[in-house]
């Protein structure tokens, strides 16, 4: 009898252990049972609040993870095996996932807080009349800087970065088409280039920045140069508002040569379990009060127009992180390259990594 009930016991707790196991690996894979929905959006990209007030208002559990590059984002999406409902693109990745079946189309009718987003952001060239995506947050990269500590350095230019009194002081952002975008920018190319020659003396040049690169890094780059661990950073837009709201000494600058002007936007992946569920989130984030929450909270800068009429004026009116019409006009959004092309880069900003080593 004690056998039995030892048997007994035993099955239990690997069953139990095995079911513990499965949900575990279902929710790391995006896989969401019931009345769940999957959330993939860039790290430190979403005031945790709201997901937590939107569990609290529908019912619905959020189960949220995290990318660091369109690249990796795409490849997860792309291969398979998972179920994320919403995703959060850059607009060259919305355009090679439409090319790649990758999207549903959205059910505007579910979106009535659309009407919130400024027209200036609606309509783009990647994706027409918004059949696949809203935006989320946008802005530009640029050059982050610590005038205590770069002497009489006054930042215009991306060859500024060369200047050979920053030795191990740069910090840059872990972004193929970033870095590669700027090295090209900085020779007078156009982030777009595909000529290959072009693309080489590129690569080389940036080889030449790598005494001044002290890492190439993620999400840690904002603490880093808010604790003064360096003196400049190459960074996007929000990251700068950011590090500029924990330590003001700091100044960001968009380089004279032009740069690179993003939009990311929320989209339903076409493996999307709760594609209901999917149209309430993105509808919930559009509203104007979550968006100016998130605003704040993130440090981007919202294409929700009554939302910024929400934000505090040295917030909305700071032209560094709200530039004019006339001056994004002259900045340069990432075309969808195509697949190969995209690899092309990936493959020279890995080739300047590995040169660092
Ligand atoms: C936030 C990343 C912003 C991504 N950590 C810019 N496309």
């Amino acid at each position: 009898m004690k056998q039995l009930v030892q048997t007994f016991l035993t099955i239990f707790v690997v069953a139990f252990a095995l079911m513990f196991l499965t949900s575990y690996l279902n929710s790391s894979q995006g896989y969401s049972g019931g009345n769940t929905l999957t959330v993939y959006n860039w790290g430190d990209y979403i005031d945790p609040e709201l997901l937590s007030q939107f569990e609290k208002e529908t019912g619905i559990k959020v189960i949220y993870q995290t990318f660091d590059s369109n690249e990796a984002m795409m490849t997860k999406i792309g291969q398979g095996g998972t179920t994320f409902d919403v995703a959060v693109p850059s607009e060259y990745a919305i355009s090679k996932m439409k090319e790649e079946d990758l999207l549903l189309p959205l059910d505007h009718s579910k979106l009535p807080n659309l009407k919130n987003i400024d027209s200036r952001f609606m309509n783009l060239s990647f994706d027409p009349n918004n059949v696949y995506s809203v935006p989320y947050f946008w802005g530009t990269v640029g050059i982050i800087f610590n005038p205590d500590l770069v002497g009489n350095l006054k930042f215009e230019s991306w060859n500024d970065l060369w200047d050979k009194s920053l030795r191990n002081q740069i910090l840059l952002v872990d972004g193929a088409r970033e870095v590669m975008g700027f090295g090209l920018n900085s020779m007078g190319y156009s982030l777009n280039d595909t000529n290959e020659d072009h693309l080489q003396q590129a690569k080389a040049k940036l080889n030449t920045l790598t005494p001044n690169v002290k890492a190439i890094v993620g999400d840690e780059i904002k603490m880093l140069l808010a604790n003064e661990e360096a003196a400049v950073g190459v960074v996007w837009s929000g990251d700068a508002a950011e590090i500029m709201d924990a330590n003001d000494k700091l100044d960001y600058i968009v380089p004279k040569e032009g740069s690179n002007l993003w939009f990311d936007n929320m989209v339903i992946p076409k493996t999307a379990k709760n594609i209901e569920g999917a149209h309430a989130f993105i509808n919930f984030m559009l509203d104007p009060e979550h968006a100016a929450k998130n605003t704040e909270y993130v440090g981007y800068a919202t294409p929700n127009k009554e939302a910024l009429a929400l934000l505090p004026k040295d917030i909305s009116e700071d032209k560094r992180f709200y530039p004019d019409p006339e001056v994004t006009s002259k900045l340069e959004v990432y075309d969808n390259l195509g697949k190969k092309m995209l690899a092309h880069y990936n493959e020279l900003f890995l080739e300047f990594k590995m040169h660092r080593k």
